[in-house]
């Protein structure tokens, strides 16, 4: 981190070896961290806000390193119909045309949340919720159809304890809104990768459980859905042990798994054996991708420190991403 990030000298070393390829070639004229990733036929993603298209050292990183693309806000429901009927996506398509510019994929996020959801889908009367949010997956899936890899179709959907979160679309439609909104967005763009995304879910537990038996149960109905997203915002240290098991259980039930928010959060100021953690936990991330056959790749939140949510979020923690404030 300090000279090269001591995270992203061990994760490249981690994709290098993987790859055979020299390990001396891990710095900045090395190969990136996305041919690397592409090498062993999974992607490495981070996420990207509009006001960071204006920064030109971190698009220079976004730009090489990483090769899969996630707006970080721009086509979430407040963004994209901030009211009835009414859709902007020029903050999303800016973020799109940077994505082809370098031949990065992108993944959408997201179509259903209970955040960044404006005022107007909760205050409807629940009759009217289902028809709001099938026109809204509608017109933007097709909106993008044909661009993006992936969609995150309904997010954070899962209380801890594994009960649906009751928001706008459970209290209108019950659970059968997850396999409705899945079916609207194949019908609008069949060709996007279809996913459920949720925090907290990448170990076994009553959350993961809950999630299993969904997917389980969508895939018996032949309800569309391609992945599951782990979104992976983890702490020093706290990698689950069951990851792997965890993943594998999900791709045994024929679907594609995902890391897709990834970092790592530490207790400021970071220490150096903190950040030598924190390569150990980025490298058990990333060989647990590697190690599981239906793991489609790995999306970092955010491109470097300066960029990422943890600050702002977990006051006196930071340092959650590979790169430091200087990329
Ligand atoms: O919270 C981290 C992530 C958890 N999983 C879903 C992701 O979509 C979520 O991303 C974050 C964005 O990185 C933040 O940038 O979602 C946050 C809100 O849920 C985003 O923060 C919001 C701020 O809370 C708003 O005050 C601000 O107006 O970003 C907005 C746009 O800058």
């Amino acid at each position: 981190r300090r000279a090269l990030g001591a995270a992203a000298v061990t994760a490249v070393v981690a994709l290098a070896a993987a790859t055979f390829l020299p390990t001396g070639q891990a710095g900045a004229a090395g190969p990136s961290l996305r041919s690397l990733a592409e090498a062993k036929g999974i992607y490495f993603g981070t996420a990207i806000t509009q006001s960071d298209l204006n920064n030109s050292s971190l698009t220079a990183v976004a730009g090489s390193q990483f090769g899969m693309l996630t707006p970080g806000n721009e086509m979430k429901w407040d963004t994209t119909e901030p009211s009835r009927g009414s859709f902007n996506f020029t903050p999303a398509d800016r973020i799109v045309s940077f994505a082809q510019d370098h031949a990065m994929k992108l993944r959408g996020h997201t179509l259903v949340w209970h955040n960044q959801l404006p005022s107007w889908v909760s205050s409807l009367p629940t009759t009217q919720v289902k028809a709001a949010m099938e026109n809204h997956i509608t017109t933007e899936v097709s909106h993008y159809k044909g661009k993006l890899y992936a969609w995150d179709v309904v997010n954070e959907l899962f209380n801890e304890d594994g009960s649906y979160r009751s928001d706008a679309f459970f209290n209108a439609m019950g659970s059968g809104y997850v396999a409705d909104a899945l079916r609207t967005a194949r019908a609008a763009d069949p060709d996007a990768k279809l996913y459920l995304n949720d925090y907290n879910i990448e170990g076994q537990n009553a959350k993961s459980d809950a999630m299993y038996n969904l997917v389980k149960s969508l895939k018996a109905q032949g309800v569309p859905l391609d992945g599951v997203g782990f979104q992976a915002h983890f702490i020093l240290g706290q990698v689950p042990s069951s990851f792997k098991a965890n993943l594998q259980r999900f791709t045994a039930l024929g679907v594609n798994v995902a890391i897709t928010e990834l970092d790592d959060r530490v207790q400021l100021p970071a220490t150096g054996a903190a950040l030598a953690q924190q390569a150990s936990d980025y490298t058990a991330v990333i060989n647990t991708c590697l190690a599981v056959p239906g793991c489609a790749g790995i999306t970092q939140w955010g491109v470097g420190d300066a960029d990422s949510w943890i600050p702002g979020t977990f006051p006196g923690y930071g340092a959650a991403t590979m790169y430091d404030a200087n990329y």
